[in-house]
């Protein structure tokens, strides 16, 4: 075999595996899943249109221990934060109250108490996942939202709803 022809067949061999490596399917895709009596909730967001989604969508959950994991799998920073979302007035004036804060220097969670239902999952870089404390999640309608500058606009929020 000529010297050119080994090289064109080792590119290939490497253009392969990097093939099989996109192609290989995802940690997961996200969903709930039961693990020692904690309700896991894996969120995640991707790359281009899927940059500023929370997935799946619309989850319903069951109430109870709870932890939530959201994987960052684009090319920005995102955050999650877990709203409660009985009064969407609320939602609105948290949004107001998170614009404002430099201006204001009041924390939004504090400007809208109860809203906030967790610690936010904050500053989640690309290509990283965090995952919450296991906290008691109780019925009732909750949003999800990433509220770094334009993300909620653009759609970065979803809704769970949770059932007994
Ligand atoms: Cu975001």
């Amino acid at each position: 075999m000529k010297p050119r022809q080994l090289t064109l067949l080792l590119l290939a061999g490497v253009v392969l595996l990097v093939v099989a490596a996109c192609a290989a399917p995802a940690t997961s895709s996200g969903g709930v899943k039961m693990e020692n009596g904690v309700q896991q909730v894996t969120v995640i967001s991707g790359t281009g249109a899927d940059e500023y989604k929370f997935l799946p969508a619309g989850l319903t959950l069951s109430a109870g221990k709870t932890q939530i994991t959201y994987e960052n799998r684009g090319g920005l920073v995102h955050e999650l934060m877990l709203l409660d979302n009985q009064d969407p007035a609320k939602i609105q004036q948290f949004i107001d109250a998170h614009m404002n804060e430099d201006a204001s220097g009041e924390m939004a969670e504090d400007a809208v108490p109860g809203i906030l239902v967790i610690p936010e999952l904050e500053d989640v870089e690309a290509g990283t996942s965090q995952t919450s404390d296991a906290f008691e999640l109780a019925p009732g309608s909750y949003m999800i939202a990433c509220m770094k500058p334009g993300h909620y606009e653009a759609g970065m929020y979803s809704t769970f709803t949770i059932t007994n």
